[in-house]
C-alpha cells in the first residue's frame, strides 16, 4: 500500500470515527415510573405544569376547554375556568404575577392573575397555540413546527429557534417544560420527547415513553403523550397525556 492509500484509509477511518461521535452525541432515555396518580379521563391535556408547589392544567376541546387547578393526589379540579365554546385552549404557563394561556387557531391569547385567576386581558396571537412554558423570564411556546418562539410578558416575539435532530428539523413540537436549562418538548403523535438546547435548539437527548401508559389502562378515547410538568420545590417529573387514565411522576434511565 502506497503511502497516499494510507492516508487516505486513515481518513476515511477518522470520519467514520467522528460520524460515529457525533451520532453518539444525542443521549437516548426511556422513563421509569416512580408514582402514579389518577388524572381526569376528560382531560384532554394541553398545558402542565407546577407553581407554588401546585399543580396546573389547561384542557383543550371546542366546548370543554379549561383551566384547572388539579389536586396531584387525586386528579380533581381545585379550581376550574371554563372557556366560551369559540376557544380551543392549549399550553399554559405562569410567569411573574400572570397566567398565560394559548388558544389553538383562533389568534388569541389570554393573560390571567395567577393568584386570583381573573381575567386580565386578551392578546392578538399571529400563529397557532400549542405548548407553553417559561425559563422565568421569557415565555417558551411552539406552534407544531419545529420552531420554538421566545416571547416577552406580552407575547411580543423576542427570537425564535429551529429544533434540529442531527441536523434535520423535527416537527410537531407539542407540550413544554423548561427543565434545568434546557426545553422538554412532547414530539405530538408519538412517544418521544426531545431536550433541547434552546440557544441552538439541538436536540441533546431524546426520552422514549413507548408502553408509558400500559394497554390495561387504554381504551378507544385515550389518545396521545401530552404534558410534561417539573416542580422546581420537589425536583420531580410528570408525565401524562390526553384523556389519560393516570399522571406519571418518571425518572429518565439511559438506554442500553
Ligand atoms: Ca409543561
Amino acid at each position: 500500500m502506497t503511502m497516499r492509500r494510507i492516508y487516505l484509509v486513515l481518513s476515511i477511518l477518522a470520519t467514520a470515527l467522528l460520524c460515529c461521535a457525533c451520532e453518539t452525541k444525542v443521549k437516548e432515555y426511556k422513563v421509569k415510573v416512580v408514582k402514579e396518580y389518577p388524572h381526569d379521563t376528560d382531560s384532554y391535556t394541553q398545558g402542565l405544569f407546577f407553581h407554588g408547589g401546585d399543580l396546573y392544567e389547561s384542557t383543550g376541546q371546542y366546548g370543554s376547554s379549561t383551566f384547572r387547578k388539579v389536586d396531584l393526589a387525586t386528579g380533581e379540579a381545585l379550581e376550574k375556568l371554563d372557556f366560551n365554546r369559540k376557544y380551543f385552549v392549549e399550553g399554559s404557563v405562569v410567569l411573574g404575577n400572570n397566567l398565560y394561556i394559548l388558544t389553538w387557531e383562533s389568534k388569541v391569547a389570554f393573560i390571567y392573575d395567577a393568584a386570583t385567576l381573573e381575567y386580565k386581558s386578551t392578546y392578538t396571537y399571529p400563529r397557532e397555540g400549542w405548548g407553553l412554558t417559561t425559563d422565568g423570564k421569557q415565555l417558551i411556546a411552539s406552534d407544531g413546527s419545529a420552531r420554538l418562539y421566545f416571547l416577552d410578558g406580552e407575547y411580543k416575539l423576542q427570537r425564535s429557534v429551529e429544533v434540529t435532530l442531527d441536523g434535520r428539523p423535527v416537527r410537531y413540537l407539542n407540550e413544554l417544560e423548561f427543565i434545568d436549562g434546557r426545553v422538554w418538548a412532547n414530539v405530538y403523535t408519538t412517544d418521544l420527547i426531545v431536550i433541547i438546547n434552546p440557544s441552538t435548539g439541538a436536540v441533546e437527548a431524546t426520552v422514549d415513553c413507548t408502553g408509558l401508559l400500559p394497554a390495561k389502562l387504554r381504551d378507544s378515547r385515550t389518545d396521545v403523550l401530552n404534558g410534561i410538568a417539573f416542580d422546581p420545590v420537589s425536583r420531580k417529573t410528570y408525565l401524562t397525556g390526553k384523556y389519560w387514565k393516570r399522571l406519571y411522576e418518571v425518572e429518565l434511565v439511559e438506554k442500553k
